[in-house]
């Protein structure tokens, strides 16, 4: 199992993956990649990982940076992450079973803010000088990052 996962081996990502901490990322940011979020959900899936899920600040921050390092734009950019609040509206929580977001300071002014029909998806989005956090409508099209922890360092992460 573990020769198709995006580690490799312990401490390696595969091609085309960043590694920080324990995790490796695939940041899906060409215009090819741009997806609802379920199928961003399903695209991490296949690849034996799932959304972002952004456990701390230090996370957050690589994220952005290496976002910035892409220099995407100008126009909109908006990569998903796992958060969401579709299950019940302002409870923010990482993938589909419970999981509460904690972060807090971390959304861009005025979000969340549920707009117009409803948003119920977490994105990083570029306002045009710098990333923070937006809810989105699901069904929009955009560019997604996986995440998959390296399973040396996550406990109870080996499989067979
Ligand atoms: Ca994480
Ligand atoms: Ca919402
Ligand atoms: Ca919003």
């Amino acid at each position: 199992m573990a020769y198709f996962s995006s580690i490799l081996v312990a401490g390696i990502c595969m091609d085309d993956w960043t590694r920080y901490q324990g995790s490796c990322y695939l940041f899906a940011n060409h215009s090819q990649n741009k997806v609802s979020w379920q199928q961003a959900v399903q695209e991490c899936t296949w690849n034996q990982s799932h959304l972002v899920i952004i456990e701390t600040e230090a996370e957050n921050n690589f994220l952005i940076g290496h976002l910035k390092q892409l220099n995407m734009g100008p126009g909109r950019v908006e990569f998903w992450t796992y958060g969401n609040d579709i299950h019940l509206e302002h409870s923010w929580n990482w993938g589909i079973t419970p999981n509460p977001i904690t972060l807090t300071g971390l959304w861009a002014p005025g979000e969340p803010n549920d707009d117009g029909v409803g948003e119920d998806c977490l994105t990083l989005q570029h306002n045009g000088s710098h990333y923070a956090w937006n809810d989105e409508k699901c069904h929009e099209k955009l560019y997604y990052i996986c995440e998959t922890e390296d399973p040396v360092d996550t406990p109870g992460g080996i499989v067979g």
